[in-house]
């Protein structure tokens, strides 16, 4: 790449360059969130990033991100992270990095690692209190690889190891409860589609130190199977319908950032997605649209 080239792609806004030549999907949520991460979290940071659909964005020796990106197995983004932290405060302490050259350590990684693979050693950062900030963006699959099920699957979702009618029998794992009970500096959810109560809390993130996580729904048009245009509004009725609340932990509490007062009911969620489509068609499957409810509903009552 020329010196002119360089400068060019340089000056420009972070989302200008991220997806540039990419082979991510059209309306890709986990791109969308992770263009409004970067443009507020700026050069400033290295990126450790467990593989997952976000490792195709970097394509060796090239990388649109404007800071460092490092790549490393699934289970091993927070060891890689303690690496570079090791290494940063090394340097610091020798005077070979000034204080305006401090770089935010980030892991970023999907829910397949976040949950499954890379839990454990997320777990024993935040034993060790790692200064890091972890972006998880929960596809709810293994979307990478054709969206087979992981641990953050939604019961009765049709996944790529879950066909025929019941979909996937499991239920999501409760990631932000299991990062509080090891009582982090922060956890957050977020959504792209509600980008300030996104950007308010990766500031409030920013501002702290020690595990952070930024829990983020991330609507996937090819493993939820939906027309791309719809991620946003997916996103919307994700909050809008309670199944997705947003929600931060600081200091020993949770705080719902947005309490949907007159929840939608979750049936208009679920039936804008072909992974649901089996509960709709040939006739409605009631009892798991009920069931889902239910636990919707038991949850808010706890809030509300
Ligand atoms: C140990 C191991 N098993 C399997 C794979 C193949 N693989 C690469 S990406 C991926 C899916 C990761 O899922 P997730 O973390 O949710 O990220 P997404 O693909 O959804 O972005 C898999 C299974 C791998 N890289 N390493
Ligand atoms: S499979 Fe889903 S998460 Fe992966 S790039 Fe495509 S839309 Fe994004
Ligand atoms: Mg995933």
């Amino acid at each position: 790449m020329s010196d002119t080239e360089y400068q060019r792609l340089k000056d420009l806004p972070v989302r200008h360059i991220l997806g540039t030549g990419t082979p991510m999907c059209a309306g890709c949520g986990g791109l969308a969130t992770l263009h409004q991460v970067c443009d507020i979290l700026g050069e400033k940071c290295v990126i450790v990033n467990a593989a997952g659909c976000m490792t195709l964005l970097s394509v060796y020796p090239s990388t649109p991100f404007r800071g460092s990106w490092l790549y490393t197995a699934m289970a091993s983004a927070p060891a890689g992270a303690q690496g570079v932290r090791d290494a940063l405060d090394i340097l610091k302490k020798k005077g070979q990095l000034r204080p305006e050259e401090e770089l935010e350590v980030v892991v970023l990684g999907g829910d397949g690692s976040a949950n499954g693979m890379g839990l454990s050693a997320t777990s024993g950062a935040m034993d060790r209190k790692l200064d890091f900030l972890y972006l998880c963006y929960d596809n709810e699959g293994y979307g990478n690889t054709g969206q087979q099920y992981s641990a953050a699957t939604p019961h009765a979702a049709r996944t790529a190891t879950s066909k025929g009618s019941p979909g996937y029998p499991g239920y999501k794992k409760d990631l932000f409860s299991i990062w509080a009970a090891h009582r982090p500096s922060y956890v957050a959810t977020v959504v792209a589609a509600d980008p300030l109560d996104l950007a308010r809390k990766i500031e409030r993130a920013r501002g702290l130190s020690g595990p952070r996580l930024i829990l983020a729904l991330s609507p996937c048009p090819t493993g939820w199977d939906y027309e791309p245009s719809a991620t946003m509004e997916i996103g919307k009725l994700a909050v809008q319908t309670g199944i997705w609340p947003l929600k931060e932990y600081v200091d020993g509490r949770v705080t719902h950032t947005k309490i949907p007062r007159s929840r939608l009911p979750v049936r208009e969620y679920l039936k804008t997605q072909g992974r649901f489509s089996h509960l709709f068609t040939p006739q409605e499957n009631n009892e798991i649209i009920r069931e889902i409810q239910d636990r919707i509903d038991r949850y808010w009552q706890d809030v509300e």
